[in-house]
């Protein structure tokens, strides 16, 4: 590892956030700064219309812990796994600039770095969770979870959001991962317990800054087609 790295970096993905991202990034780096931690964080920005570019890129040069980078079409699950490809640290964060949430932080880093887990999601519905959001998101996050657990043999409550992880326990995994878009953070998830990594989860409590960007029932058929891919690709092929 190179002798600059940091120990935490810091992965968000973000899609025209215009409204939230200064205002959410300069909250978290202050959190992070009053705990004293060497990090680096790292804005995965695709497909924006809005000034979001602008503001990362100005965000950037003031501030030399922050870095982000760009390409033309919006998809969550090419900037996520380019972001993690990208950190240098010993334990990665993947979060949401509608989230970050430190309190995940705080009880997800120690336990990593006392090697407890490789992989730690920050669950939305494991019990002691509270989420806030609209019924028809709570169920559409259980029926996901479903059918993650029916065809892929997912052991778990959540895929999405909040994640903490040791990175080299954890590349080799992201490096066979296939599909994009919403999925492939599922699939990151569910081939980490395939691969019988020490996976754990801590309930959360979620409280997002806006409603979300995308339209839930718009995902739908993008979720189920690249589910059904993976399920080729993971129980047919076995790769
Ligand atoms: N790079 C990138 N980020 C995205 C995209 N869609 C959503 N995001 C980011 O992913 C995070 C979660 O998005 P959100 O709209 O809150 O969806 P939720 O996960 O259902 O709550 C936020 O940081 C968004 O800016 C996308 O197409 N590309
Ligand atoms: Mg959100």
């Amino acid at each position: 590892m190179e002798p600059s790295s940091p120990h935490l970096s810091i992965v968000i993905p973000v899609y025209n956030e215009e409204a939230i991202v200064e205002q959410a990034a300069a909250e978290l780096t202050q959190g992070l700064d009053a705990r004293g931690w060497d990090y680096e964080i790292i804005f995965a920005e695709n497909g924006s219309r809005d000034r979001t570019q602008e503001l990362l890129e100005a965000m950037c040069r003031k501030n030399p812990r922050l870095r982000w980078f760009h390409s033309e079409r919006p998809n969550y699950g090419v900037a996520l796994k380019a972001g993690i490809e990208k950190a240098r640290g010993d334990i990665v964060i993947c979060d949401e600039i509608d989230l970050c949430d430190l309190v995940f932080y705080d009880q997800a880093v120690p336990r990593l770095e006392r090697r407890e887990a490789d992989l730690i999601v920050g669950s939305k519905a494991a019990r002691g969770a509270s989420d806030q959001r609209p019924l028809v998101r709570r169920v559409a996050t259980r029926m996901h979870n479903g059918l993650l657990r029916v065809t892929l043999g997912f052991k778990g409550t959540d895929t999405h959001g909040l994640k903490a992880f040791r990175r080299e326990r954890l590349l080799p995994t992201i490096h066979k991962c296939v599909v994009d878009m919403d999925v492939f953070a599922s699939e990151f998830v569910v081939r980490a317990w395939r691969d019988g990594l020490l996976v754990r989860e801590i309930p959360i409590q979620l409280h997002e800054k806006r409603q979300p960007s995308i339209h839930l029932f718009r995902r739908v058929p993008n979720v189920l087609k690249n589910v059904a891919r993976l399920v080729y690709v993971i129980r047919v092929r076995g790769e």
